[in-house]
């Protein structure tokens, strides 16, 4: 089997709360959905989640856009479709745009499972049924309004809460919700907006004293000297994200020991074939690891339950049910949490049917390479 077509959606969702993090605030998200096709007339879906603006990555969805319209799609066209590692190896000379490769990657998995008839988190080498999710909560215009939104989310069934820190919005909030809350699992993510130095140390000190089950990339992307540092003075354990983006990152932070934890993103990475190679990795080197999320759309995230699906992830993933992101998705089912867990996907490939033609419906952008 060979690749037919690409056909690439853009398209926009609002979210149903607007989310802000320490770089920016974002009501609706634009990702672009990737559907291969092949010369059985078998489809795979996959989800490019580049953000619109340069602030968590610079591989916007602009240029993830003009990435796989002229390198990724035309290289595929024709190509070995019989595995995904056959469909991934066509990009290998491009460097980096991890992004654009993981929504390609995505729907290669997903073709090839439907093709294998398997579902994505078997061919991944999943061993578990259902996985826990927690939810990722943004800064709010204040402590009472951030409370709010945890009691809502606890009162979803949800156990495991991240809350985005930034300088100025720490130690307050974290200490306001151990008071309201108890001793839930809590953890924060700093997305990068500390400087290494004393006032960092102060705060570092204030958050470690709060028994977080871990803090998430405090530091600048490729600060790792001071993410090991900092791992040396206190006790809770720091998480990785923006930081890793290859296995060879991965590798200097097991050498550094910058961190205790791995937050293992499919688009980060560079897609699913990476992101379960990090897996092995961290799992051989004893690091927890959890699957973290981007907001993706139904497609993107039901490719994060079935990684999550994997033995290593013994920590909650950002997989909460589509209804905490978007009142409509592109799949059918949505994803559903109860009482935080997710099931596991049975079905063939992703395991949900994707809306195709509500997708076309409702692009803003789309294009096709055919032969
Ligand atoms: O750092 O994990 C992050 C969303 C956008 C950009 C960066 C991050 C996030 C999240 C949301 O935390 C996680 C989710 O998809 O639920
Ligand atoms: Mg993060």
């Amino acid at each position: 089997m060979t690749i037919e077509s690409v056909r690439l959606h853009e398209l926009s969702l609002p979210l149903v709360h607007s989310f802000q993090t320490s770089s920016h605030r974002k009501s609706h998200l634009t990702h672009i959905l990737v559907e291969l096709t092949d010369s059985d007339g078998r489809v795979g879906w996959g989800e490019i989640a580049s953000p619109s603006d340069p602030f968590y990555t610079s591989e916007t969805a602009d240029i993830a856009w003009h990435i796989s319209t002229e390198y990724l799609a035309p290289g595929l066209l024709g190509a070995d479709s019989s595995t995904p590692e056959a469909l991934e190896s066509t990009w290998a000379r491009i460097r980096g745009h991890e992004f654009a490769k993981a929504g390609f990657s995505i729907a290669a998995w997903d073709l090839a499972s439907r093709a294998s008839e398997t579902s994505l988190a078997t061919a991944l080498g999943g061993v578990r049924t259902e996985v826990v999710a927690g939810v990722s909560l943004g800064i709010e215009p204040t402590v009472d309004e951030l409370l709010e939104q945890v009691q809502h989310q606890l009162d979803a069934g949800y156990r495991r809460i991240k809350l985005k820190v930034a300088p100025g919005w720490d130690v307050e909030p974290v200490r306001a919700v151990r008071s309201a809350f108890g001793d839930i699992d809590l953890h924060v993510d700093a997305n990068g907006a500390y400087r290494d130095g004393s006032e960092a140390d102060t705060v570092f000190a204030a958050l470690d004293a709060a028994k977080l089950t871990m803090i998430e990339q405090p530091f600048g992307v490729r600060n790792f000297t001071a993410h090991a540092a900092l791992q040396q003075r206190i006790d809770t354990p720091i998480c990785l994200d923006e930081s890793i983006v290859s296995i060879d990152d991965l590798h200097t932070m097991l050498t550094l020991d910058a961190g205790r934890v791995l937050n293992i993103k499919v688009s980060r990475m560079g897609g699913l074939s990476v992101a379960k190679q990090a897996h092995d990795v961290a799992f051989d080197a004893g690091v927890a690891v959890w699957c973290g999320g981007m907001h993706e759309f139904g497609i993107g995230r039901a490719a994060n339950v079935a990684l999550s699906a994997l033995p290593g992830f013994s920590l909650p993933s950002d997989v909460s049910g589509s209804d905490k992101y978007y009142a409509e998705d592109v799949i059918e089912p949505p994803v559903v949490a109860v009482d935080s867990v997710v099931a596991v996907p049975t079905g063939l490939g992703l395991g949900h049917e994707v809306r195709g033609d509500w997708i076309r419906e409702h692009a803003s952008r789309m294009h096709e390479t055919t032969k």
